[in-house]
């Protein structure tokens, strides 16, 4: 005798769903109908042993209970807008069932400028994508979300990041208020800075000395004994405020 009071259970409860009321992916509500039609035929079929029934029946109550819940994405990294000489991203995620993919997309304006992912193996219940991208200078969007093994997709979160991989400038300034040269050396010099991602600080000879964050700035009257300065070579190094820097080098009489 071939029970198929298992069967007809599992064939109730799919008639119940309805594709409208279907929260998990367009690839499981497929899967879900194939099963069901094809449990509905081992049912009408008087001929089906009970290996086709418990078969059919197994395969159904796994398309039921389908991976419905979406996996979740967070942003751990970058924190801020920036400027960034480069973009350091990570993307946390979790999922109930297991992560198959996490992704992060650069957008310039509408526009895919960069695309990274990490595949997450064996449906791990948290993951996490890392990955450096270099970017021309601007201001992007990023757009991460996260997949899991059921094919379904996370909320797409976005954050929006600026750029600056250009060093900043250094130039003597003109004036013998603030430059006084003697040949290729100077009594004493002046810097005129400038950023278009805004001036940081300075360091004269491991001397750091930090400057209110502007597109101009001035190092002013460096002589020996000034801001770190010393008799003969010297070394100025200008940050600006994506940590790019411009290295200068100068002898002081
Ligand atoms: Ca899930
Ligand atoms: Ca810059
Ligand atoms: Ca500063």
């Amino acid at each position: 005798m071939i029970d198929k009071s298992g069967l007809a259970v599992w064939i109730d409860d799919a008639a119940a769903l309805t594709e409208e009321g279907w929260s998990g992916s367009a690839d499981a509500w497929a899967a879900l109908v194939g099963a069901r039609d094809a449990a509905r035929a081992v049912a009408d079929d008087k001929g089906a042993t009970q290996d086709e029934v418990d078969a059919a029946a197994d395969l159904l109550a796994g398309a039921i209970d389908a991976d419905t819940v979406k996996p979740e994405a967070t942003l751990a990294a970058p924190t801020t807008a920036g400027p960034f000489s480069s973009l350091d991203l990570q993307v946390d995620a979790t999922d109930d069932r297991g992560l198959s993919q996490i992704v992060a997309n650069v957008y310039k304006g509408d526009t895919l400028i960069a695309s990274t992912q990490s595949e997450i193996a064996d449906g791990a219940l948290s993951g996490s994508h890392a990955a450096n991208v270099p970017l021309p200078d601007g201001a992007y969007t990023l757009r991460y979300n996260a997949h899991d093994v059921g094919g379904n997709v996370s909320a797409t979160g976005t954050f929006e990041f600026t750029i600056d991989a250009t060093a900043p400038t250094a130039t003597v300034k003109e004036g013998s208020e603030f430059t006084v040269a003697t040949g290729q050396t100077y009594d004493r010099v002046s810097f005129k800075l400038h950023d278009a991602g805004k001036i940081d600080k300075v360091e004269l000879n491991g001397v750091v000395k930090d400057l209110s964050n502007n597109n101009w700035s001035d190092i002013n009257f460096v002589a020996p004994g000034v801001f770190g300065a010393v008799q003969g070579a010297n070394t100025l190094i200008v940050y600006d405020v994506a940590g790019n820097t411009q290295t200068v080098t100068f002898t002081l009489n």
